[in-house]
């Protein structure tokens, strides 16, 4: 049975072309800083996004944790949003890794506004913790891929440099919101400290994240990335299929938009699918059937059973994430297997 995955757009598997260009690698040990294709990814990623260096990871997570252990220290506080992957996916990594406490404040579609940031940053006393780092997240994954407004961006990163606090970007997705809002990647990311993206996911390719940052701020995550296991040897063929993604998948993102807009409003028209069409910026989405939860249960399975798999999304909403390995024409019997699943 053909299966139409939209559970996420980590799913994606590399393409003929790519692993060919990973085949073709040229590759050293990167523990010793030999790996030339890494080398050459780190130097181009940096560029990119105009920062002074750049560190491959083997995730997204690991790169968010980086950044967070490169600009913090133990007992520090970090302001972010409450739905923020790196607060609910990252398996309380700040505090085990970082020894930081997180500052969740409440956001809409993902977004915290800069007088919310302003109301909750401490009074410099030393019994408060210090706040030296705020994280936000673009596109947003909870929040249905929802793009993070620009001039709140700048809002925010006017007052943290007001505070002496450090910015974090967890950009996962930042291409989808970039090949949207026509906002280059290296302007997103000069209003960041930090900032991380991922190759594993709308990009297609099947492993591998970056940081960028100060060349300092990359020293030290280099160092931390040793501790915890994350130095690579011959990765240079991860690195190629990174390469391969940057030079072949960004502008296709679009398509993925599109097909997440042709989706969202289908869906939108049958009886009981509760979807806000104005929150579908990218290429991911989130919806409520209102029904029961035993009747969503037999939706769910049934649309399973049917080849068409989604994903939760928080509290109790679905997800549905489109990517390169879904085309358009599976979109359109995707909307129609769900028609008929609930009629
Ligand atoms: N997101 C995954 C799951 O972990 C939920 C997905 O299927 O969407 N930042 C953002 C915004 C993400 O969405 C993700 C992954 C990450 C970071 C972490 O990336 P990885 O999985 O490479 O650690």
């Amino acid at each position: 049975m053909k299966i139409i995955d939209l559970r996420s757009d980590t799913l994606t598997k590399p393409s003929p072309a790519m692993r060919q260009a990973m085949a073709n690698a040229e590759v050293g040990d990167d523990v010793f800083g030999e790996d030339p294709t890494i080398n050459a990814l780190q130097k181009r990623c940096a560029e990119l996004t105009g920062k002074e260096a750049a560190l491959f990871t083997t995730s997204g997570s690991m790169a968010n944790q980086l950044a967070i252990k490169s600009h913090t220290s133990p007992g520090d506080e970090v302001i972010l949003e409450a739905d923020c992957h790196i607060l609910n996916y990252e398996t309380g990594a700040p505090a085990l890794l970082s020894g930081v406490q997180l500052l969740p404040i409440e956001g809409k579609h993902g977004v915290i506004t800069s007088g919310q940031v302003k109301k909750y940053i401490r009074p410099k006393a030393y019994y408060f913790p210090n706040n030296t780092l705020i994280c936000l997240e673009n596109t947003h994954n909870r929040a249905g891929g929802y793009i993070f407004p620009f001039e709140e961006i700048k809002k925010i990163r006017d007052l943290a440099l007001n505070e002496g606090i450090k910015m974090h970007l967890d950009g996962a997705r930042i291409f989808n919101a970039s090949v949207e809002t026509d906002i280059p990647v290296d302007v997103y990311a000069s209003y960041f400290d930090s900032i991380s993206f991922c190759f594993s996911k709308g990009l297609g390719a099947p492993v591998g994240s970056i940081l960028c940052s100060t060349g300092d701020a990359i020293e030290r995550a280099h160092k931390f990335r040793k501790i915890i296991g994350g130095g690579m040897r011959q990765a240079g063929i991860l690195a190629a299929a990174a390469m391969y993604a940057l030079d072949n998948n960004i502008q296709r993102l679009t398509e993925d938009h599109r097909k997440a807009k042709y989706f969202a409003e289908s869906i939108s028209k049958l009886n009981s699918i509760d979807i806000d069409l104005s929150t579908v910026h990218t290429n991911i989405i989130i919806f409520r059937i209102n029904k029961t939860d035993a009747e969503i249960t037999v939706i769910r399975n049934e649309m399973k059973n049917r080849g068409v798999l989604f994903s939760d999304g928080s509290f109790g909403s679905i997800r549905a994430v489109f990517h390169l390995d879904v085309s358009m024409d599976e979109v359109k019997e995707a909307v129609e297997i769900f028609q008929s699943v609930l009629k």
